[in-house]
């Protein structure tokens, strides 16, 4: 008979999880042991719990299936988690293991002992706490389905040292079946109805369609019906965006030249989209609560569904499943009228990503940097993006197009870019990983580095240094002209760093050294580029934070 921390191990091996992200602690070396000589699941040894998750996080949304970690009580726990708050904001499946004290010494205010039910129980899609060894494939079991269905999300799962070595008599379960709800028949004909009715229809697509298939389908669809679309916050790698119907995104600032556009549709379809905070451009697309056109909302979570817009149409179902019951129009919208309503979209768009050309000489405008990037990436690069103003062009000015991929945090969460990128490494070995991060985010996290040494992976981090956290002193100079205070800071040498994790190491000072970047990128070994990043080039009106 096994032990409840080897029932753990074989749970997430049977559902497909072949990868853990750890820092150890002594409060759960059960589950390390069971971990020992696995050569069907790779323990990756991490040096900060938050970079851990981040890289179970970024490695989730490569495979589809619940990213792992496995962390230490009380610190390690605490450290942990800004990537439980990402992986629910951000929808991903995730799942966190946490060693916790002895049976005996629960609620005791032991040492470093955590109630993380109440701890995490306000962002967690559920937390458990396991004090019976009988009850830990059944708690496996509910962690991998809450964490995959609806809208994914993190679970937490704590358990005590001495449950972890105990004896439980049980089989794993996995692969555990995968909920696909179909839509209704009456709801796909009243939306063929509606969509054959529009004059001014628009397609909001959104996280669900992140999964094998979506793309394609998605596209598949809006080609079919001939229908515009915008992606939601950070979805940008969803369709090619220089397909003539792709429309932009709901940003962190959209300008009310296009909302104005955006506002005259008379069809809204939500597909696969959560209308949250951002995507609703602060809940004010559409008109909160009742919308000014038909809202369609499609998604696999009933409760994402008229939350904050009334829905005229609410259908909980898994996006793809409707799509292949929605078939193809039985006749073609009026060629015109529907070819000046996605003009008028794609216009709009267009004046947002057209590179724009800087005059300033105190560095090179980081949007240049992303631009020629963007000119030169990859077919089937995977970039990933750290918080900052840095970031701000690429969601912009990057022609994404499948199967490149975009791993950024929904959540704006600093942090992210580096450890995303070595996940990226690991999962996809021979994909090109391109990683833009500001020297304030790299300093976050960074030691990720380490894990990318280890495993020899030949990692693009293209690093924005503008001694500042610019995207705050923007904002200062914004709300408070003259008074920034807290967003400037002195850097060590990162071309040192660079070379300590084993990277070949580039400064680009000027326009002249920045022509070299895409042969940079282009180079098979691990890459390291310090951009001499202008902070003058980010002073105008609307720039964005996270
Ligand atoms: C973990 C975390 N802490 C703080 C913030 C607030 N924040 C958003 S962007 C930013 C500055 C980022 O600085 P840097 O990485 O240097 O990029 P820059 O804005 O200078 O281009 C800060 C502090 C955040 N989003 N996440």
């Amino acid at each position: 008979m096994g032990t409840a921390g080897e029932l753990i191990v074989d749970s997430l091996v049977a559902n497909g999880i072949d990868r853990v992200f750890c820092v150890p602690g002594e409060s759960y070396l059960g589950l390390l042991d069971a971990l020992y000589g696995r050569a069907d699941i790779d323990t990756v040894v991490c040096r900060h719990e938050a970079g851990a998750g981040f890289m179970a996080i970024a490695d989730a949304r490569l495979t589809g299936r619940p990213g792992v970690i496995c962390v230490s009580r009380g610190p390690g726990a605490s450290n942990a988690a800004i990537a439980v708050h990402t992986a629910q904001q951000d929808e991903v499946p995730f799942i966190l293991i946490i060693g916790q004290v002895a049976t005996r010494n629960v609620r005791r205010d032991s040492f470093q002992e955590i109630d993380y039910r109440q701890m995490y129980g306000a962002f967690a899609k559920w937390c458990a706490e396991v004090t019976d060894p009988a009850r830990m494939a059944e708690t496996m079991l509910r962690a991998i389905q809450t964490a995959t269905t609806g809208t994914p999300g993190p679970v937490v799962i704590a358990v005590p040292e001495d449950v972890l070595t105990a004896p439980a008599d049980a089989a794993p379960v996995g692969p555990q079946a995968v909920v696909r709800a179909a839509a209704a028949p009456p709801d796909v004909a009243t939306l063929r109805s509606w969509l054959d009715a529009a004059t001014r229809p628009l397609v909001l697509c959104g996280r669900s369609l992140d999964r094998p298939g979506g793309r394609e389908a998605l596209r598949n669809f809006l080609e079919q019906w001939n229908l515009p679309a915008v992606v939601s916050f950070r979805c940008q790698d969803l369709l090619p965006n220089a397909h003539r119907l792709y429309a932009g995104d709901m940003g962190l600032a959209n300008p009310p030249d296009q909302m104005a556009v955006l506002r005259r549709a008379d069809l809204l379809l939500a597909l696969g989209a959560r209308l949250t905070d951002i995507t609703s451009q602060g809940y004010t697309y559409p008109d909160l609560v009742r919308p000014q056109m038909r809202l369609a909302h499609v998604h696999p979570d009933p409760s994402a569904i008229g939350t904050h817009f009334a829905a005229d149409l609410a259908v909980a179902c898994d996006p793809q499943e409707l799509l292949a019951a929605l078939g193809a129009p039985a006749r073609q919208p009026d060629g015109a009228a529907r070819a000046k309503w996605i003009d008028a979209l794609v216009a709009e768009w267009h004046k947002i990503a057209t590179p724009r050309r800087f005059d300033v000489d105190d560095g090179v405008p980081f949007e240049e940097v992303v631009a020629l990037v963007g000119r030169n990436l990859p077919n089937d690069a995977i970039v990933t993006v750290d918080a900052g103003t840095f970031g701000v062009p690429v969601y912009r000015v990057i022609p994404f197009a499948p199967p490149q991929r975009l791993l950024a945090p929904i959540v704006g969460a600093m942090g992210f870019g580096v450890p995303a990128a070595v996940a990226a490494g690991l999962r996809e070995p021979v994909r090109p990983v391109i990683c833009f991060v500001g020297d304030g985010g790299f300093l976050m996290t960074g030691n990720e580095l380490a894990v990318a040494m280890e495993r020899k992976l030949p990692l693009k981090v293209i690093l924005s240094e503008n001694r500042s956290y610019a995207a705050i002193w923007i904002q200062q100079e914004r709300e408070y002209p003259g008074r920034t205070v807290g967003t400037m800071f002195a850097n060590p040498d990162f071309a040192l760093i660079g070379r300590a994790f084993g990277f070949e190491v580039t400064r680009v000072a000027s326009r002249e050294e920045l022509q070299g970047l895409p042969e940079i990128i282009a180079r098979p070994g691990p890459q390291f580029v310090i951009v001499e990043t202008s902070l003058d080039a980010v002073r105008p009106e609307g720039s964005e934070g996270s």
